[in-house]
């Protein structure tokens, strides 16, 4: 099997993978660490991820554009058929498919069959790969039966187990999936790290900062919008975000006390955010309440998209 670009043929590859699955099974995760950089925001929580989230890794002679996307769930809201339908695009312009599951889960067969089921036809006519993610927390003497039954189940072009936490295996996947690239110029300049713009990564910070801090509906419930994003010089920027919420009492929640909470999360964020602009940052937070907002198909539209312009 051809594994990577030939390096002495100076042939290059380049290609989309979208990286797709269940919340939480790990995409972000593996996302980053092939990309060696904390790009894509991580949570503990379910449905962190709500946008798709190009992410670019270019060596020698390949450039690989992955995306990142929010995990597959039957929708109840109009912000989840938002996600959904920002999967389905991104399967419409990638060259591979990166399916992952996570391998610990209780029944990892399921969640394959899950997804697959979901996308059906979508997913036909391309490579597919399949990520068996957070093998660190799988009893060794249990991968190999659960590989043999997902072979046995499903048609996949490669099956690679990995632990994105640990970045353990991932440099095979990487080769697997230069494998299937095809061959043709880069889309990108060779350091560029993603199409979003920084205000994107911003607000995801921010809310990030939220999923971390709050429970029950609360990580679900909030929106978060960048109002202002100015560079005051070439070691400042400012920013000013709105954190949207449902409810007048999820707004109380994350205010607090005398504003204790939301100082909190201000200061958070703001170290965070320093640390992925690498820059000092002055930053002003504000709480408003739009009612069922998840539920408004022009409010999901039109700030999703205006959030997150390509
Ligand atoms: N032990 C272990 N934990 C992992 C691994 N990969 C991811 N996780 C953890 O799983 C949780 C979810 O990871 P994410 O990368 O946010 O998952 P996701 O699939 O992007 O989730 P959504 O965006 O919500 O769909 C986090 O707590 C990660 O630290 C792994 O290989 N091993
Ligand atoms: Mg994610």
């Amino acid at each position: 099997m051809d594994e990577g670009a030939d390096k002495s043929s100076g042939v290059r590859k380049a290609g989309y993978v979208t990286v797709f699955g269940k919340p939480n099974a790990g995409k972000s995760t593996l996302m980053n660490a092939l990309l060696n950089f904390n790009l894509s925001v991580v949570n503990r929580k379910v449905q962190t991820t709500r946008n798709r989230i190009s992410g670019i890794l270019t060596e020698d002679n390949f450039q690989i554009v992955f995306i990142d996307t929010p995990g597959v769930l039957t929708p109840k809201y109009e912000l989840h058929r938002y996600m959904i339908s920002e999967i389905a695009s991104s399967f419409e312009e990638a060259d591979v498919l990166l399916q992952i599951v996570d391998a610990a889960a209780k029944d990892p067969v399921e969640d394959i069959r899950f997804v697959r089921d979901f996308f059906g036809e979508n997913l036909a006519g391309k490579p597919l790969v399949l990520a068996l993610n957070k093998c660190d927390l799988l009893p060794r003497a249990n991968l190999l039966p659960l590989t043999g039954k997902i072979a046995d189940e499903f048609k996949f072009n490669e099956i690679v187990p990995v632990s994105a936490a640990k970045g353990e295996n991932t440099d095979r996947l990487k080769k697997v999936l230069v494998s299937f690239l095809p061959d043709g110029e880069f889309f990108y300049e060779e350091d560029t790290l993603t199409d979003k713009p920084e205000k994107f990564f911003a607000a995801e910070i921010i809310r990030d900062k939220i999923l971390s801090q709050y429970h029950d509906e609360i990580p679900y419930s909030v929106f978060v919008h960048i109002q202002e994003f100015s560079e005051r010089s070439d070691k400042l920027v400012y920013i000013n975000a709105e954190i949207i919420v449902e409810r007048e009492s999820q707004k109380a929640v994350i205010i607090g006390k005398r504003g204790d909470s939301l100082k909190k999360t201000g200061a958070l964020a703001r170290k965070s955010l320093e640390h992925f602009l690498g820059k000092k940052v002055y930053l002003e937070l504000f709480v408003k309440v739009r009612k069922g907002w998840r539920n408004n198909k022009s409010f999901v539209r039109e700030n999703m998209l205006r959030n997150s312009p390509s």
